[in-house]
């Protein structure tokens, strides 16, 4: 039988592909060959050149993810896991390589403990309403941080008011950090689940998961690590983490919107009940009761979206070509430029400033609203994110309405950072 034709470029064959061409002997980035496998960076807007800001919404696609995606739908398009004709094997094995890829990436100790989800929004609220709705009783604690996107905060309010649990809340300080003093207060007996970012998309702040694991645990509570910003800038180790629950989304890390991830430890998966029913995730229905399917496709249910999985896969290895260090390594240097350029802004003031931080720059400028200060700057082509980040507990912590966030990812350079310091002159003049 002819082998299908291969989908996604191999993690050998993407490797090939740049050997030693986006860095030199020593180590350097060749930034021009990197920032040419995205598309998008070359574009314009409002007839200048497009200074792409807003990588911790989302990142843009380099090729590998792009052809891949176009390659799936013009030859390999089937559903997966039910026809036997030639296109649906194809279909099926690229989606379940892509598992395997991921599972790989994160150095899952099985395949079977990676879900496919929408997202990390996805991947948190079937962790709150199938984990949570079947073990957390009144009386019970969900433990999370000052400082989670909405996301890390709404599907445990929502379970909480459901089951009678409480919700309880680790305190920052003025850097943007946490407040560990309190930490055993707050992680008692009580505790059933720890769930907390493992950096945060409006401060730029790392947590030191694994030491809170490592209580958590202690404690007897479990831990879910929303790894939405982490996955991108610092790569995880779910097995060195410890981690019982991870959650984070594709799109943030090269690949396509609409395909995420859970990572659930095994034996807790099997011990879960579905979120969603319908299709996969049964083994058999009948009318009087159906009898589910075996984790990961016990929450699978319907039609999974079969192109981002596998386009999630281009990604990942697009990342591993790279290397997540390198990329971390390249990332700091750019943050300690933004961090002093910005630092010679008069009247501008960084909102998060942890000792402990990646790729994120969120200030407040005395002489101009963060809204008014983001339209000024994307009229000279400068996308930035303007608002509460979906994190709105972090602004009233600070005691402010919004920050402007610069968020960087590998491709950006140091000229682009000094662009966004000449645009906050242009948004002064203007104000
Ligand atoms: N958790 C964190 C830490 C995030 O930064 C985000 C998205 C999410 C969860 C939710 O991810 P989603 O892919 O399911 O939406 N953060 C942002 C942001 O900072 N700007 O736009 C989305």
């Amino acid at each position: 039988m002819n082998k299908p034709p291969s989908i996604t470029p191999s993690i050998e064959a993407e490797r090939s592909a740049h050997p030693g061409e986006l860095f030199d002997d020593r180590g350097n980035l060749d930034i021009d060959r990197l920032r040419a496998d995205f598309p998008l960076l070359a574009r314009k807007v409002h007839g200048k050149p497009l200074v792409y800001l807003d990588n911790a919404a989302t990142t843009q696609k380099p090729l590998p993810v792009i052809e891949t995606l176009d390659r799936y739908y013009r030859m390999h398009n089937a559903n997966i896991h039910r026809g036997i004709h030639a296109v649906a094997e194809e279909a099926t094995e690229a989606f379940e390589t892509a598992r395997k890829r991921v599972a790989a990436f994160i150095n899952s100790p099985s395949e079977r403990s990676v879900i496919f989800t929408s997202g990390t929004t996805e991947s948190i609220n079937l962790v709150a309403r199938s984990w949570g709705g079947a073990n957390l009783k009144p009386g019970d604690e969900v433990l999370i941080s000052h400082m989670e996107h909405h996301s890390n905060i709404v599907p445990w309010q929502l379970i909480c008011a459901q089951t009678g649990a409480s919700l309880r809340v680790i305190p920052i300080d003025d850097h943007g950090q946490l407040v560990l003093d309190s930490l055993d207060d707050l992680l008692t007996e009580r505790t059933r689940l720890l769930a907390i970012t493992q950096m945060s998309n409006a401060l730029g702040t790392i947590n030191p998961v694994s030491s809170l694991i490592k209580r958590a645990h202690a404690a007897g509570a479990k831990v879910l690590i929303d790894a939405a910003q982490s996955v991108p800038h610092l790569g995880v180790d779910v097995q060195d983490l410890d981690c019982d629950f991870l959650a984070f989304s594709g799109h943030k890390v090269f690949g396509p919107t609409g395909i995420g991830v859970l990572y659930g430890r095994e034996a807790l998966l099997e011990s879960m009940p579905p979120f969603l029913g319908g299709g996969e995730m049964i083994k058999q229905v009948r009318l009087d009761g159906s009898e589910f399917n075996d984790p990961p496709y016990r929450f699978e249910a319907g039609t999974p979206n079969i192109a981002g999985a596998i386009g999630l896969g281009a990604a990942i290895d697009y990342v591993q070509s790279l290397g997540p260090e390198r990329i971390a390594q390249r990332e700091a240097a750019l943050l300690a430029w933004g961090t002093e350029a910005l630092g010679s802004v008069p009247g501008l003031r960084l909102i998060g400033t942890a000792a402990q931080k990646a790729a994120v720059l969120s200030f407040v400028l005395d002489f101009a609203h963060p809204l008014d200060a983001g339209m000024i700057l994307d009229r000279q082509g400068i996308a930035v994110r303007t608002g509460h980040h979906c994190a709105q507990p972090v602004m009233d912590r600070f005691k402010i309405p919004a920050t402007v966030r610069a968020s960087l990812a590998v491709y950006n350079t140091e000229r682009e950072i000094d662009s966004l310091v000449q645009g906050l002159e242009k948004v002064r003049d203007l104000s």
